[in-house]
């Protein structure tokens, strides 16, 4: 038996992690590369979940994992007491309430997620990789994709990593290592992450999202502003948000780091920004007091759909994190000639009758559709789903004026309907009621189709999760475009390089 002190003392791949008790919360992608990880390490280690795929559960087996199958709250909370773990390792779609790590609380256990884990096990090979981190509301994934497009094309060895999909262990496990690791942190992650120490960090924006799980606005943030904690060379905030300006003046960083601004307006010594239609660097050159180095231009950002303006935050956002890395502006003019855009974001669907049907479906919280919305004049708007304890209100208050008509799917209507007869009483409203997934995106496009005039954008924007009637944002979004395609008579939904949209003058 360890105590918390011993565990806390393990920070490197070759600390004493031999004979380990741990109990591994989940088992999703996290899980198994936590349970596959400690197991390596020669740690001892139990899995419980309330779920598991029978394809994980036999890699457990053959790993020699002991793996418990059942209700959690009840059953879990027991075998965690028989196990008597010296660490926990939570998957990040636990919440701190779940009962299980109240359990694990009162024992004196540490609890770890997946990103604390990997942070003190970076050290594997010799020359362990700089860290490069991305969170935000929205725009984490494109920044993400675009940061390591753009630090690759300099000629570095670089993964993305962490929320995009990638288990972060399993970067750090990457048999020949990594320059430099991108990695995107969910507030989740963020949560359950104490040590992390960022070569760069950022967060992009705040907005509600995820009260569900976190309780509160205040406690959202505050998992964001984890991201900065620790950092060595530079902090970026978003100039246009003052909560992620506040949030680097407030942390805890590592003496000599730098704080760096960006956004849309011209930038001051020290920042990303645009000088009429070129975006500029002032911070990561030598006379940033008198000059600018130009990264590139709207005009090439237009041509690869990346003009509107949440886009151009996320493209100076990411060449900050490669000018931070040492990345020249013309390996980033090269990235950026190359990049496309991914599924589902702003994705132009179909055009007939100049009516243009775009799928939006990452839109998956009412920050998200707002940026989306802001860059049409007249919309035919697709919205709902899961709405997670946040509120569409004042979203449909100040967009009001741009809708045509709206179609309401999802389980949670009620909110939706009510926001707008209190804010756009008048306009037509359509609801979906039919909760069988094959007809839910039929029935609203067919009602769409209904009321579009000529010059209207069909938008799916639903400022709400997919999980009540789809798998995801991605089965959401691909339903919508079959079923639009299905209407207007079109092929099926297999483009390889979707088109995104770019708003007219944007
Ligand atoms: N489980 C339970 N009870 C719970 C919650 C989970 O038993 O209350 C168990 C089940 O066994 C389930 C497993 O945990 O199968 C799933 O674990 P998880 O929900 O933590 O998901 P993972 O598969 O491990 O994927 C996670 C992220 N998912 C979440 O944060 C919900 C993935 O982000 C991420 O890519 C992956 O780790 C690698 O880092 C997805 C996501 O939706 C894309 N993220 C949210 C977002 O972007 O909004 C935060």
């Amino acid at each position: 038996m360890r105590t918390a002190e011993d565990v806390t003392a393990l920070t490197s791949w070759h600390s004493d992690w031999s004979g380990l008790r741990a109990v591994v919360l989940g088992l999703g992608i996290t899980g198994f590369s936590v349970a596959d990880t400690l197991t390596e390490l020669g740690a001892t280690v139990l899995v419980l979940a309330s779920r598991a795929d029978d394809e994980r559960a036999d890699l457990l087996d053959v790993l020699g994992v002991s793996l418990v199958v059942a209700d959690l709250e009840t059953v879990g909370v027991r075998e965690l007491a028989e196990f008597g773990p010296d660490l926990v390792v939570v998957s990040p779609g636990f919440a701190p309430s779940h009962p299980i790590l109240a359990a694990a609380a009162e024992r004196g256990v540490p609890v770890w997620g997946d990103v604390e884990l990997a942070w003190r096990l970076r050290d594997k090979l010799p020359t362990p990789a700089e860290w490069l981190t991305v969170t935000g509301t929205n725009g984490k994934t494109t920044t993400v994709q675009l940061a390591t497009a753009m630090i690759a094309a300099g000629g570095k060895r670089v993964a993305a990593c962490g929320n995009v999909g990638v288990p972060v262990l399993d970067a750090i496990r990457d048999p020949l290592g990594f320059d430099a690791l991108v990695v995107e942190l969910s507030s989740f992650q963020l949560h359950y992450s104490r040590s992390v120490s960022a070569h760069s960090s950022v967060c992009l924006n705040v907005a509600a999202d995820h009260l569900d799980w976190h309780g509160s606005p205040a406690a959202y943030s505050a998992a964001k502003a984890r991201v900065y904690e620790g950092t060595r060379v530079a902090c970026l905030f978003n100039r246009d948000d003052d909560a992620t300006r506040a949030m680097v003046e407030n942390a805890e960083v590592v003496e000599g780091c730098r704080a760096i601004g960006f956004g849309l307006a011209l930038p001051g010594p020290s920042d990303l920004g645009l000088v009429d239609d070129i975006l500029c660097d002032r911070a990561f050159i030598d006379d940033r007091h008198t000059n600018a180095l130009e990264i590139t231009t709207m005009g090439q950002l237009r041509e690869i759909g990346l003009g509107a303006p949440h886009m151009v935050a996320n493209v100076l956002a990411a060449s900050a994190i490669a000018r931070s890395f040492g990345i020249r502006a013309d390996s980033i003019r090269a990235a950026l000639r190359e990049f496309r855009v991914d599924r589902h974001r702003t994705e132009v669907v179909a055009e007939r009758d100049r009516v243009c049907w775009i799928d939006d479906s990452k839109a998956t919280n009412p920050h998200a559709a707002g940026a989306s919305i802001s860059a049409f004049e007249s919309i035919v708007w697709v919205v709902g789903g899961l709405l997670k304890g946040v509120d569409v209100d004042h979203l449909i208050e100040i967009h009001a004026a741009r809708f045509r008509a709206v179609v309401v799917i999802g389980v949670d209507r009620t909110e939706v309907i009510a926001a707008f007869a209190r804010h756009a009483p008048g306009l037509p409203v359509f609801e979906v009621e039919t909760t069988d997934t094959d007809e839910v995106m039929p029935t609203a496009v067919r009602l769409s189709a209904t009321v579009a005039q000529p010059g209207d954008v069909v938008l799916l924007a639903p400022a709400a999760a997919s999980m009540d009637q789809f798998d995801d944002y991605a089965d959401r979004g691909r339903r919508f475009a079959e079923a639009v395609r299905e209407m207007l008579g079109g092929r099926p939904d297999d483009d390889e390089h979707p088109q995104a949209a770019t708003p007219p003058g944007s």
